[in-house]
Formats: structure tokens, C-alpha cells, sequence
């Protein structure tokens, strides 16, 4: 079996969540933060037989959309912060970034 770990926008979750109940894929949904943009983003844990992989993965890509957005960059930094304001700048976001790893068991109790 497979631990899948996928994070994605918000905008993306509901569609995903959707596509994982509609395939009959157990999902735990998390909300999250980016450690850069430290905006909201959810994330997904799917335990998954190994043969099914492939299919949570193409799942995965088809709801999830790239988008850039505008981050102010005195929120990273303290020297920014000290050097005065600084123009935001265009970060790119997505689509998903996904974690795959083995699972030695898993026990329903
Ligand atoms: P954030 O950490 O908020 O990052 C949002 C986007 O900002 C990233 O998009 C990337 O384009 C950019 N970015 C992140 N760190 C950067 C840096 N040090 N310098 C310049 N640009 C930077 P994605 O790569 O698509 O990542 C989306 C979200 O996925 C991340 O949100 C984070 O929550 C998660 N993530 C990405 N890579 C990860 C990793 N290796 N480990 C854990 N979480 C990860």
C-alpha cells in the first residue's frame, strides 16, 4: 500500500474531494498553511493498494490548476521589512505537490 500526500489550493479541494468520493478513494482532508505565501492551502491523505496509484495520481493532476498570485515580499523577510516596502512580486502556485511513500500497515480498530 501507498501513503499519498497531495497538497492543493483551496479552490481546488472541493473538486478533488468530489473526484475521490465519485472513484471510491478514502480521503482525510487537512487544512493548511504554505510555509512561503503562509496562506491557506488543504491537503490530502490517501491510503491507497499500490495498483491504484496511478489512478489517485492522474486524479490528483486533473483537479488541480496552477495560478500565480501576488505576494508581498516584506512578509519574508526581516531585511525587507528594515529596507521599507518593497513591490509584491508574481509567485507561481501549484497545480498539486505530492508526496508518495511506502506504508508498512494500516489497522482499522
Ligand atoms: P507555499 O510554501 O506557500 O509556497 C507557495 C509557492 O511559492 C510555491 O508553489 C512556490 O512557487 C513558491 N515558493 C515556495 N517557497 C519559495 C522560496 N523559498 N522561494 C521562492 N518561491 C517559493 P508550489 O511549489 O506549488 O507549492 C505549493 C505549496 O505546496 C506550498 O505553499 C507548500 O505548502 C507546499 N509545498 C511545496 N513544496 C513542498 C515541500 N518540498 N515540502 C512540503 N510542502 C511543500
Amino acid at each position: 500500500m501507498k501513503l499519498i500526500i497531495a497538497i492543493v489550493q483551496d479552490k481546488d479541494a472541493n473538486e478533488l474531494s468530489n473526484a475521490f468520493i465519485e472513484a471510491n478513494i478514502r480521503a482525510t482532508k487537512i487544512s493548511s498553511n504554505g510555509g512561503f505565501l503562509r496562506s491557506g492551502n488543504t491537503t490530502f491523505i490517501i491510503g491507497i493498494a499500490d495498483e491504484r496509484k496511478t489512478e489517485v495520481l492522474s486524479i490528483i493532476k486533473g483537479a488541480s490548476k496552477s495560478r500565480s498570485q501576488m505576494m508581498n515580499p516584506s512578509f519574508t523577510s526581516l531585511t525587507a521589512l528594515e529596507d521599507g516596502f518593497q513591490e509584491p512580486i508574481r509567485v507561481q502556485v501549484g497545480g498539486a505537490t505530492v508526496f508518495v511513500l511506502p506504508i508498512e500497515e494500516i489497522h482499522h480498530f
